[in-house]
């Protein structure tokens, strides 16, 4: 995936309105968003070729999907109906689970993501000592698309020298989680940014302060 700016906007918004306004605002930016369960929850799965149709924009939908196989399939068939160039899996859920999100990206001819160790800090009770074999898995699976921490670069690293250089990665944590912008983008491929740049009174100048 290429990405401008190596930024993808985590647009955890909870209205329409308030999207296309964010957007209006960085269109010169940004071409790609991750659309998660708050927007498409606030306002369906429409959202999504809204904001496709107005702004050109690829669109990763974030709904780290976590079930098991058949319903996998089912929920990644209808988010790329619906328009979405990549979608978001997790991978604890194993092999078969992550298989069936492959599957149907395949046939869509769209993109997985593989989510390996979260960017939290409760991701180092259970995730954290899993997340190494989590990305061996993905490995295994042909993935080439990963999503790691950009607060804890050390397991950024970790992650990046599992799934090699060839893998692209990105990765969420900078700004408000307290992960920074440059030290991340030289381990990962692209940063995904949120409240840093929709809660800021000017978007697109904390974009600009961000990406100094
Ligand atoms: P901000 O913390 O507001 O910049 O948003 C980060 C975005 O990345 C949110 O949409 C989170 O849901 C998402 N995210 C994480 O913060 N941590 C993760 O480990 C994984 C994700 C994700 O899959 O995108």
């Amino acid at each position: 995936m290429n990405v401008k700016n190596n930024l993808i906007l985590a647009l955890d918004v909870g209205s329409e309105n308030e999207a296309m306004e964010i957007c209006e605002k960085l269109s010169d930016n940004i071409d790609t968003i991750k659309i998660g369960y708050p927007l498409a929850l606030a306002e369906g799965l429409e959202i999504i070729e809204k904001l496709k149709n107005k702004f050109n924009y690829k669109v990763i939908c974030d709904f780290k999907v976590a079930d098991i196989d058949a319903t996998n399939s089912k929920i990644c068939d209808e988010t790329f109906k619906s328009g979405a160039d990549a979608i978001i899996c997790h991978g604890f859920v194993g092999p078969d689970s992550v298989q069936a999100c492959l599957d149907m990206a395949n046939k869509h001819k769209k993109e997985l993501f593989l989510l390996t160790e979260m960017s939290h800090p409760g991701a180092k009770k259970f995730l954290q000592s899993n997340a190494d074999e989590i990305a061996k898995m993905g490995v295994e699976m042909g993935i080439t698309n990963y999503v790691a921490p950009a607060t804890r670069l050390d397991r950024l690293q970790d992650i990046r020298n599992i799934v090699g250089n060839d893998a692209y990665i990105i990765s969420p944590g900078v700004g408000k989680q307290g992960g920074d912008a440059s030290k991340t983008l030289e381990i990962a491929d692209a940063i995904i940014v949120g409240r840093s740049i929709y809660e800021a009174e000017n978007p697109k100048e904390a974009f600009e302060n961000l990406m100094k």
